[in-house]
């Protein structure tokens, strides 16, 4: 590593724990102490650098006439003013909402806020959403509803690190967050993951337990462990008085769902639910913790509900040294939900069908409060609606590879396909990038200034550690030049600096406050989680001790109950595949796949089986196998699991083509958060015959002796 005052500080570019690195002039990483990394990086951190200076990298803004034909390299002029000119021919024909954005989780708050802005009040369309509504919409509606506010964990991980119980549901965190481990060292674990995944044998190594519900069936899970807590005499009933509303009705549910019946549903032994009931409320310190396992489901919100009507019956959220709460997924993925590229929502995480809010914001943006669009569609539906009659014939993305990451991957090939023209800002030549009319290269984290906002609600500075190679620029310089390009009113700065200072503008009186949230603040090292409202604002670490943010301080318990996942198994699709993620690759795999080191610890597609499973099927491990649902096919080889349940197959989503997992997901949608069921889909499996590759001569018979 370089001297010390050549290396930057800055954050990991891949998850939402931002595990803090160093950057050396060169594009070196190393790891550097921070409260949530302990020192600490996975193997992407590792190799994060890996990519800055791949072969692969888009270097320059490349243009192509149609589909068909290859890529040819233009400048950034001629390839803004050729975006530029035919969004504004489909607008003038088509009207504006014949033009849409898709923007991503990963992107700083910077760009979040700039794209949100961006589109409607230089595009004015109201149709742009983003791939948080494939990642955290559930979880993010069921704490709306329930608390009142929206933030994963609404407490520092530091403080799980004197937890005596913690219950991850749907969370895999040895892989998906390694470094976060190193917060569970004292916690007996409690994993819920229909995998014997590496955290479940964590749990198993803690004294804890490893349940194993059937994908999609969480819900009758903790309203079974609901009804024991109460019946076993467990409920903390002062707590549910002074702090919550809503009990009884929940209770009516929970009443009918005795473990045994529950047991019957989602497969976990009743003694197991009475165990984990008693764990939680006879330990000081417990913390009931979900993501995407739990979430991503088409009653996902209703699912997180139920875990959170546990933890309010038995006192934890508020309470010191105790919570609920979920683990957000990607770098930004709680500040990409609160800038406003979300499709019903306006910076500061105000809804932008309020008066009051589209007042202030218009304000800020130098707008009339009247021009700014309504509500657009939420991700699955824009994809589904691109290039139909009425849909938009004009798609942006910037941050996201949906063409491996969307459900249902035939059919958003298919609208993608209809668009009149496709443009994607990327690093790299991605699926998506590679289907692209216009492909826009940008700039990589160590390249850029901006701020991210972690898995607890704290605000870290990115910084510039590189100059970025000629012919790339930062997204933000992009959505600038865009703007200009289209004469758009309004400012669309591309300095970070000068948008954040906006966006706290923006954001002042919001949920979502970061109005004291500064640079300078950040760069003097202060640790400050939104709301932060003012200068002097020390902000919140730690939020709900008093009360939550609903006008009445209480918490809402909303009855929920069991529903069945979208589809069913039935002959045709006797076996249900659930879907993920492996430590070694991220997301769609845009990135990690083309990372030498990452690519050999899982260079493949697998799915995981359970031997007698496999058996049944005429499968080994090893073999090639397709899982084949209602939409289509995914290819993997066989990975025999004597852990996994005998009636569920899993998939990861890293890969693209004929290997990807989301060729065969089901794109049914939560009603509330309209989040995908990315968890459960019913499937068949079976063997791909290879075909011979060296036939044996034929032998003439008189010769056969
Ligand atoms: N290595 C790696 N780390 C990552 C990412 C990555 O792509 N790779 N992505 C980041 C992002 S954006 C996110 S959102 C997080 C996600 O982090 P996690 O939520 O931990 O990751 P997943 O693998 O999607 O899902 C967790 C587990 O849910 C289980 N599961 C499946 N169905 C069910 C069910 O019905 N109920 C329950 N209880 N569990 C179920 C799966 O078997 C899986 O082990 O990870 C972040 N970190
Ligand atoms: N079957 C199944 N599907 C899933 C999931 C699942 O569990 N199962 N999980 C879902 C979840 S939780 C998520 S978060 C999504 C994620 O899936 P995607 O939305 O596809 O996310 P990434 O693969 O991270 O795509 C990021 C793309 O943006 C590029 N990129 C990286 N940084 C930047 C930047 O700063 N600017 C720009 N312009 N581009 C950048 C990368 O090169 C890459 O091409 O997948 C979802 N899909
Ligand atoms: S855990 Fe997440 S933030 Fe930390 S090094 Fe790994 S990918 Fe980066
Ligand atoms: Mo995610």
């Amino acid at each position: 590593m370089s001297p010390a005052e050549h290396r930057t500080a800055t954050h990991c570019p891949y998850c939402a724990l931002q595990c803090a690195q160093w950057v050396g002039p060169s594009g070196e990483v190393d790891a550097r102490e921070f409260p949530v990394n302990n020192g600490g990086m996975c193997q992407k951190g590792w190799t994060s650098s890996a990519l800055l200076t791949h072969p692969h990298r888009l270097t320059n803004p490349l243009v192509r006439d149609s589909r068909d034909a290859g890529f040819a390299e233009t400048g950034w002029d001629s390839a803004l003013a050729r975006v530029a000119g035919r969004l504004a021919a489909l607008r003038a024909e088509h009207g504006p909402d014949s033009v849409a954005v898709f923007g991503a989780g990963g992107l700083t708050n910077e760009k979040a806020y700039l794209l949100g802005k961006f589109a409607r009040v230089a595009l004015g369309t109201s149709q742009i959403d983003y791939n948080g509504r494939f990642c955290m919409s559930s979880a993010a509606a069921a704490g709306n509803r329930a608390f009142g506010v929206d933030r994963g964990l609404p407490f520092p991980v530091t403080d799980l690190d004197d937890a005596e119980l913690v219950v991850l549901a749907g969370a895999n965190v040895a892989e998906t967050m390694p470094p976060l481990m190193s917060h569970l060292q004292r916690a007996r674990l409690v994993v819920v993951d229909p995998r014997r995944t590496p955290t479940a044998e964590r749990a198993l190594a803690s004294g804890g337990l490893h349940l194993a519900p059937r994908p999609g069936t969480d819900l009758v899970l903790a309203l079974g462990m609901l009804h024991a807590a109460v019946v076993d005499g467990h409920l903390d009933p002062s707590y549910v008085e002074m702090r919550t509303s809503g009990f009884d009705d929940v209770w009516r549910v929970a009443a009918q769902w005795w473990p045994e019946r529950a047991e019957r549903v989602c497969g976990v032994a009743a003694s197991d639910m009475r165990t984990v009931a008693r764990w939680l409320a006879t330990t000081t310190r417990r913390y009931v913790l979900t993501a995407r396992g739990a979430e991503q489901h088409a009653h996902g919100v209703d699912t997180v509900t139920a875990w959170i009507n546990l933890s309010l019956a038995l006192g934890l959220p508020g309470r010191p040294g105790s919570g609920f709460g979920t683990i957000t997924g990607q770098g930004n993925g709680q500040g990409g939900r609160e800038h406003g590229q979300k499709s019903d929502q306006l910076p500061g995480y105000r809804h932008i069908e309020n008066p009051a809010a589209r007042e202030h914001i218009a304000s800020v943006w130098g707008v009339d409060p009247a021009s700014l669009p309504g509500k657009g569609r939420s991700a699955v539906e824009l994809l589904d609606s691109l290039g139909r009659p009425g849909g938009p014939r004009a798609l942006l993305v910037f941050g996201s590879n949906v063409l491996v990451s969307a459900p249902d991957a035939r059919a958003v090939a298919e609208r993608l396909d209809a668009l009149d023209l496709l443009v994607v800002a990327d690093v790299l030549p991605g699926e998506t990038a590679s289907r692209a009319d216009v492909l826009l290269p940008v700039a990589q984290w160590a390249e850029e200034e901006g701020t991210m906002t972690n898995l607890e609600g704290r605000v870290l500075r990115r910084r510039r550690a590189l100059v970025p190679p000629p012919g790339v620029r930062t997204d933000l310089e992009v959505i600038s030049g865009l703007a200009a390009a289209l004469d758009a009113p309004g400012e669309f700065p591309a300095d970070p600096m000068t948008v954040f200072d906006e966006l706290r503008r923006a954001s002042a009186g919001g949920i979502a406050d970061y109005a004291g949230v500064s640079y300078a603040r950040l760069d003097a090292g202060e640790a400050l989680h939104w709301p932060c409202p003012g200068e002097h604002h020390p902000g919140t670490p730690r939020l709900f001790t008093d009360r939550f943010a609903h006008p009445d301080g209480r918490a809402r318990m909303v009855p929920v109950d069991h529903v069945e996942p979208d589809e069913n198994v039935d002959d045709g699709f006797p076996l249900r595949a659930t879907t993920g993620r492996v430590l070694a690759h991220y997301q769609s795999g845009a990135q990690t796949r083309r990372v030498a080191e990452l690519a050999a610890v899982t260079p493949e597609v697998f799915v995981e089986v359970h031997p007698d499973t496999a058996a049944r099927h005429g499968l080994a491990d090893g073999d090639l196998a397709e899982v084949t649902s209602r939409r289509g096919t995914t290819r993997a080889t066989v990975r025999c699991v004597p852990t996994l349940r005998t009636d569920t197959l899993f998939l990861p989503f890293h890969f693209g083509g004929e290997g990807a997992a989301n060729n065969v997901t089901n794109p049914a949608l939560d009603p509330i958060s309209r989040m995908p069921e990315f968890k459960v889909a019913a499937v068949r499996l079976t063997p791909v015959r290879a075909p011979a590759t060296n036939p044996a001569p034929a032998v003439p018979a008189a010769a056969r002796t």
